[in-house]
């Protein structure tokens, strides 16, 4: 088989550039090694900036994103038994957020694929990825017995953090920087109506809790819990008990609870690999760089490398100009660093650490202080929470 682009990945991140490049009549293959409805059962993120939303609707899937998703103009942190509300409209000059559950719009990408009859090839095994540093590389899956080979241009590694793609660069080439955070989140997704129209991000000694929402009838909840935990462990009644324990006592009064249709917990990471190019292979996404959940970044730093890339793949096809492809790796990690530094920041703020010292706990106080009463430091974080320009 042979294309010009071959994505190794069908998360948010590939679906999003392959229909991008469809649409420039670019030919491109997605490789998936997993069934579209495991994929679309991971429950993952629920804010999108407005440059991501911007994207899907340039990639003719905006909308029922449009449609049905939320505009939130502002959050709240809960710290002491009291909210105090983050006015993002007002500190980022009139922007806002998209509350879309990341199945959504994943489902979207995957229609529109689709539609478009574009080429997704899911249950793709043992996918491997040869000549990298060659002008014709290639990549190879099992389906069943039978072994493919893909001729292509361009490999992208948007495979998530788990993926082949990364591991296919030489250690010598690749530096990692990583840190893991001593606890996870655990998630409940359930069929009741959210306890605040807006997200509170909960700050506690007991551990972090973040209410959230994919729509007024359906929650998302999540409470910092340590990494020796299990979903089993957690009852439904056990995570309703400790989620309101966290939160102001008028929001825990109010709180709706009821069968949880979605339980998982995610462990907590900071990780970047350099660079995210390798010979005809480039990385995006969760491939290349993760961050906490806390700052709301994770899929969003996907979407400006998806972005540069399009871009990048744009000149190169439609106008033989290789500055954006020869750029892509520096201009990426420039903005994925600026999440990292943000997400790292949002999450020292606002858990509780367990070896944490009572100077420590200071700061954190401090930091909050610092926030609520400096209109610098509130357009600092709202600047970076709507998301920094691509
Ligand atoms: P994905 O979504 O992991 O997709 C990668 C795909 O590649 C496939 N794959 C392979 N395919 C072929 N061959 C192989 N060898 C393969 N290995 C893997 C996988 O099956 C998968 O389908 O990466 P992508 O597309 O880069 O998307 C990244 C996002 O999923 C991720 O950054 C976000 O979910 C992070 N995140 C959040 N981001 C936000 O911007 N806003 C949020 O509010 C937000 N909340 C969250 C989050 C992530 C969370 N968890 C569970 C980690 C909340 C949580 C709890
Ligand atoms: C979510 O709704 O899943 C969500 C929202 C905000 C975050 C993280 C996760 O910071």
């Amino acid at each position: 088989m042979k294309t010009q682009v071959c994505i190794i990945g069908g998360g948010p991140s590939g679906l999003l550039l392959s229909q991008l490049l469809h649409l420039k009549g670019i030919d491109n293959v997605v490789l998936e090694r997993h069934s579209r409805e495991y994929v679309l059962a991971r429950i993952r993120a629920g804010v999108l900036e407005h440059g991501f939303a911007k994207l899907m609707r340039e990639a003719q899937c905006g909308e029922r994103m449009d449609r049905e998703g939320e505009i939130h103009e502002g959050f709240f942190i809960a710290n002491e038994g009291r909210l105090n509300r983050v006015d993002l409209h007002k500190y980022s000059g009139g922007s806002s957020v998209v509350v879309y559950g990341q199945t959504e719009l994943t489902r979207d990408l995957y229609d529109a694929r689709a539609q478009m009859k574009g080429q997704v090839i899911h249950n793709a095994e043992d996918v491997a990825l040869h000549d990298l540093t060659s002008a014709k590389p290639g990549v190879t899956y099992r389906a069943g017995d039978e072994v493919v080979r893909i001729e292509c241009d361009y490999v992208i590694g948007a495979d998530g953090f788990h993926g082949v793609s990364r591991k296919s660069i030489p250690k010598t080439v690749l530096k990692e920087y990583e840190k893991v955070y001593p606890f996870g989140w655990l998630g409940v997704l359930s069929r009741t109506k959210p306890v605040s129209p807006e997200l509170i991000y909960a700050r506690h000694e007991r551990g972090f809790a973040l209410c959230s929402l994919r729509s007024q009838v359906l929650s998302r909840y999540y409470i910092q819990v340590p990494l020796s935990d299990t979903v089993e462990g957690w009852s439904d009644d056990a995570f309703w008990a400790e989620l309101k324990r966290r939160l102001p006592a008028e929001v825990g009064a109010r709180m709706v609870t009821g069968p949880s249709i979605e339980k998982s917990i995610a462990p907590l990471r900071s990780f970047v690999a350099e660079p995210m190019r390798y010979g005809n292979l480039f990385l995006a996404g969760d491939a290349a760089h993760i961050v906490p959940p806390t700052g709301a970044r994770g899929l969003n730093s996907a979407a400006s490398d998806i972005y540069y890339l399009y871009h990048a793949m744009v000149a190169h096809y439609q106008r033989g100009d290789e500055s954006g492809l020869e750029g892509y790796s520096a201009k990426a990690l420039a903005r994925v660093w600026k999440a990292q530094r943000f997400s790292w920041w949002m999450t020292m703020m606002l858990h509780t650490f367990p070896d944490s010292i009572e100077y420590d706990r200071k700061l954190q106080d401090t930091d909050l202080a610092y926030l609520f009463s400096s209109e610098a430091a509130m357009s600092s974080l709202a600047e970076n929470y709507v998301g920094l320009p691509f």
